[in-house]
């Protein structure tokens, strides 16, 4: 698949495609990312990308005529690239777009790819925005400079899905996609840990060698921690009929 990025700042994303697990995905072009940098669409002598919203306000808007060049030619090289194909789709990441959650990005990783378009400033002219955009996708309610965070992390996300990235059951254990509950906690070595307020020590279920008993504490652990803090998944999972008899027990005991 592929995806390009039409950003002001190209520079943010270097790292993150050359290290880490998700970077056999990016080096081997399983997921290949190519960056247009979009102050070389500027024609002017400023090499202007932003201008005043025409009604006055505060801000700038990034100019519709250097983002319309980047996507002639981000489309331009997908032609010479790929054999005949659908074009791909093109994303905004916008505060008013929907929230990317596990579902998005496991549609977004089974597909060709897309043009990811980081904005900056208030936002980009709405004339552009009309005649090119597909979806808007947001990283949640919060307020960032730029769309480059939110695309970033979309690329993480799809680039941990390709096949051979990670562990082979890894994926299916996660939280939001595999049983839709939150994560159980985690212990290593040492088996005690030199703390100010004396040695903590590991769950002994979790050193027991009892596979069963292990796996029922992880399931109880996690049912716990999501009837806290996200009611809405248990309910979800228990309309889903992911919930055994054992795990309405753990969580009747939890209403004690
Ligand atoms: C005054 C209105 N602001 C909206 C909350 C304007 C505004 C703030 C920040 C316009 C753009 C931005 C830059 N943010 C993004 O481009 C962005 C974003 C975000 O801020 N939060 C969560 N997801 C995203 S995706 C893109």
């Amino acid at each position: 698949m592929r995806f390009d990025v039409i950003t002001l700042f190209p520079e943010l994303f270097g790292p993150h495609l050359t290290h880490g697990i998700t970077r056999r995905a990016f080096e081997s072009a399983q997921v290949d990312v190519r960056l247009w940098p979009l102050r070389d669409f500027a024609e002017d002598n400023y090499r202007r990308v932003d201008d005043r919203p025409y009604g006055g306000g505060p801000g700038m808007v990034m100019l519709a005529e250097p983002l319309q060049r980047a996507l002639a030619a981000a489309r331009a090289d997908q032609a010479a690239a790929d054999a005949p194909a659908p074009p791909l789709r093109v994303i905004h990441f916008s505060p008013t777009g929907q929230a990317i959650t596990q579902a998005v990005v496991q549609e977004l990783a089974q597909g060709p790819g897309a043009v990811l378009l980081c904005g900056r400033y208030e936002g980009i002219d709405q004339r552009f925005l009309d005649r090119h955009v597909d979806r808007e996708l947001s990283l949640g309610d919060f307020v960032l400079s730029g769309g480059e965070l939110p695309a970033l992390a979309l690329l993480d996300a799809i680039a941990r899905l390709q096949p051979g990235v990670l562990t082979a059951s890894s994926h299916q254990q996660d939280s939001f996609s595999g049983d839709g509950l939150l994560d159980c906690p985690h212990y290593s070595r040492p088996e005690l840990l030199a703390t100010a307020d004396g040695p903590q020590p590991v769950p002994a279920v979790l050193l027991s060698g009892h596979h069963a008993q292990i796996a029922r504490w992880r399931r109880d652990q996690s049912l716990a921690i999501t009837a806290r803090r996200r009611p809405d998944l248990i309910a979800a999972a228990r309309a889903a009929g992911r919930l055994s008899k054992q795990d309405e027990k753990t969580l009747a005991g939890l209403m004690q």
